[in-house]
């Protein structure tokens, strides 16, 4: 017993206020501190991140090892078999590709067989609620759309993006959205995908002990994977939601703990793939439900989303989001919340626990994903309202039975969001100029300087949401229009920046266009999947001209700066092969000066793709990203239009001043 008792360390005291910026989370961190509550916040202090896992310089691969090539020099060492350090680190990061593109195309692959279940008839409780996206969908894989029926286009559309999947040899249908010249680059490079089975296949095999050892090989096979699922996988389970469920426009919407109501049935919705979630907003509406809440003696039914299925319902119906992927436990320290219901991605087994500390019912409802401590119900497609009805029924017994404290914390911010691809064309354009004309011009012209992707998790190794709000004032304070999906636009969201009113944050340029355009300088578009909307931009904005000839040549630039997941380097990677700059911050799996960081780093982007960047700290992140924009507009011989603009405008306004 005395020996044991030397082993236990005291544990490192978390400052909430030092590890979230999001005040709603430090308050409910406060609590739980005082509830007796752990979250992930304390175990990450508790936990020292593996310096040798973090520089991705082991390797697991087979029983000889694991093998760790610790030393100072990176060459001194290699493994069992002869690995050396830039084949260790490929394999490993070709492992990550592969399983954060398997995420994103399995979730595509679900959207899929439902469109297929749905058009077959098999299924009632969805339908076609977008035909105009789908006839656009099809046309941009090159079906024919004239004199067809709805149903005849659906058919022929489904058994094309089928092969997004399932193609042996070929490339993949949404290889027709690329613009030209990038694509040419693809196809001598080898890299253009087939089906995202076979390419994450071949990625698990190259990367088994013994097989592909040669990084710059290996790297071509990263690429090609990450391809399949952002021009794959995840633009399949965007456009098929948009078909399903409606393809976003703007709405008006509310963010923060604050949007959880005392009175009411609160119920969260924490997961990726839309179609629980869409199930639940039916139940939550059905008037026998609302009816037996109020027999409960609450006020009515409350259904929240959190992370991104959360973003997903956020911009397509304006469904009130809690919080992002740092915030899901905190929610559940509030003690208001009547079920959390899940369904697959970013759901931490440690909210199980924390559900039950607060009474809180928690449901897994995909058969993909169990979790010890929660109770399943399986959603089944074929009839959805049995599972959301039952989470619904559940949740109303909980709020008849509460025990738990409840603190709401007292905030709530909104925002405007919903800007799909098509609406950006849409807004910017009018309905008698659509198109990415005015935003190409205001690029070339120099109001807006650039756009900047800023997406991804947050992280409890870095204080949340800070990176991401610090960073995207500085990119917008510099005339870059910003793009958000995932947990990053829930940070901006809460900082207010996605409200039309912080134009007068944005520098004069930009400000400019959201003013006239009545559009926020940070615009958010959805969930992690919906990334394929901003390459669907991008490739509408080489097509319009005036910006060169393939995405590399565009000043566009992208970063996760509080990234988590391995569907964030996937992420990272596709955008990287697309021709964008990429910076991710909180750390990077890679030994520096070695082969394969120089590869990633500088050597992709001779090659005329996008490369890797790391930075942490947000200022130095916006420093890169915009000095690579500038570099493009260099390039694109538009970067004297800026400064005569500017000009323009600060004469202006002395004018006014006069
Ligand atoms: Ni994206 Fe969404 Fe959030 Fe990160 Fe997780 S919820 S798919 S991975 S943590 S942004
Ligand atoms: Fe070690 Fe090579 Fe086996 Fe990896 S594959 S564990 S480097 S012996």
């Amino acid at each position: 017993m005395a020996e044991k008792d030397k082993t236990i360390k005291k544990k490192k005291e978390v400052v909430p206020k030092e590890v979230t910026i999001c005040e709603a989370t430090a308050q409910m961190l406060e609590k739980a501190k005082k509830d007796g509550v752990e979250t992930a916040f304390d175990r990450a202090a508790d936990m020292k991140a593996c310096p040798i896992g973090a520089d991705s310089a082991c390797c697991k691969h087979c029983a000889m090892g694991p093998c760790r090539l610790t030393s100072k020099e990176p060459y001194a060492k290699v493994g069992v078999c002869g690995a050396d350090i830039d084949t260790i680190m490929a394999r490993n990061f070709g492992r990550m590709v592969a399983c954060g593109t398997a995420s994103h195309t399995d979730h595509g692959m679900v959207m899929l067989n439902l469109f297929r279940e749905v058009i077959q008839g098999n299924i009632d409780d969805y339908e076609i609620k977008d035909p105009i996206k789908l006839k656009s969908v099809a046309e941009s894989v090159g079906i024919e759309t004239d004199n067809k029926t709805t149903l005849e286009i659906a058919e022929e559309l489904y058994i094309e993006l089928e092969k997004t999947y399932t193609q042996i040899e070929g490339e993949i249908p949404f290889a027709k959205r690329v613009p030209e010249k990038t694509l040419e680059l693809w196809r001598k490079q080898g890299i253009v995908p087939r089906g995202a089975m076979r390419e994450i296949m071949e990625m698990m095999h190259r990367t088994h002990m013994g097989v592909d050892q040669q990084y710059e090989n290996l790297t071509k096979q990263i690429s090609r994977t990450a391809l399949a699922d952002g021009w794959g996988g995840s633009m399949v389970a965007t456009e098929i939601s948009d078909i399903l469920f409606g393809t976003p426009s703007p709405v008006a919407i509310e963010v923060n703990m604050g949007v959880l109501k005392e009175n009411k049935v609160n119920i969260i919705v924490h997961g990726h793939e839309p179609n629980l979630f869409e199930s639940m907003l039916v139940s939550a509406n059905s008037p026998t439900l609302i009816q037996a809440a109020k027999d409960a003696g609450a006020e009515g039914i409350n259904l929240v989303g959190m992370c991104c299925s959360g973003a997903e319902m956020l911009v397509r119906h304006g469904v009130p989001h809690a919080g992002n992927f740092m915030s899901t436990e905190a929610v559940l320290v509030t003690g208001a919340v009547d079920a959390l219901c899940v369904d697959v991605q970013c759901i931490k087994q440690g909210l199980s626990k924390v559900a039950k500390c607060y009474d809180t019912p928690m449901f897994t409802t995909n058969p993909q994903c169990h979790i010890e401590g929660a109770e399943h119900i399986d959603f089944k497609e074929h009839s959805p309202l049995d599972c959301a009805d039952e989470i619904v029924i559940r949740a109303i017994s909980r709020y008849k039975s509460r025990t738990a404290k409840i603190e709401i914390p007292n905030i709530v911010n909104t925002g405007v969001h919903g800007f799909s691809h098509e609406y950006i064309n849409y807004m910017l354009g009018g309905t008698f100029r659509g198109g990415y004309t005015p935003l190409n011009d205001n690029i070339i012209n120099g109001r807006i300087r650039g756009v900047a992707g800023v997406v991804g998790c947050t992280n409890p190794r870095i204080k949340q949401d800070w990176v991401h709000v610090e960073l995207v004032k500085e990119l917008i304070k510099n005339d870059v229009l910003v793009l958000q999906t995932g947990c990053s636009q829930i940070a901006l969201a809460k900082a207010g920046l996605t409200s039309p009113e912080a134009a007068c944050m944005a520098g004069p340029g930009l400000q400019e266009v959201c003013e006239t355009v009545g559009m926020p300088p940070v615009l958010g578009i959805g969930a992690c999947v919906d990334n394929s909307r901003i390459l669907v931009a991008a490739a509408e904005m080489v097509k319009e001209g005036g910006l060169g000839d393939s995405i590399a040549d565009l000043p566009v630039a992208g970063t996760a700066p509080e990234w988590m997941s391995e569907k964030a380097i996937a992420i990272g990677q596709y955008f990287v092969a697309s021709g964008v700059y990429t910076v991710f911050g909180v750390t990077f799996p890679i030994v520096e000066e070695t082969k394969f960081h120089e590869l990633l780093f500088e050597g992709l982007e001779e090659q005329g793709m996008g490369k890797w960047g790391y930075a942490v700290d947000p200022y130095e992140i916006a420093r890169l990203m915009i000095q690579h924009i500038d570099k493009k507009r260099k390039e694109l011989g538009i970067d004297k239009t800026r400064e005569r603009i500017l000009v323009d405008m600060a004469d202006r306004r002395e004018l006014e001043v006069a």
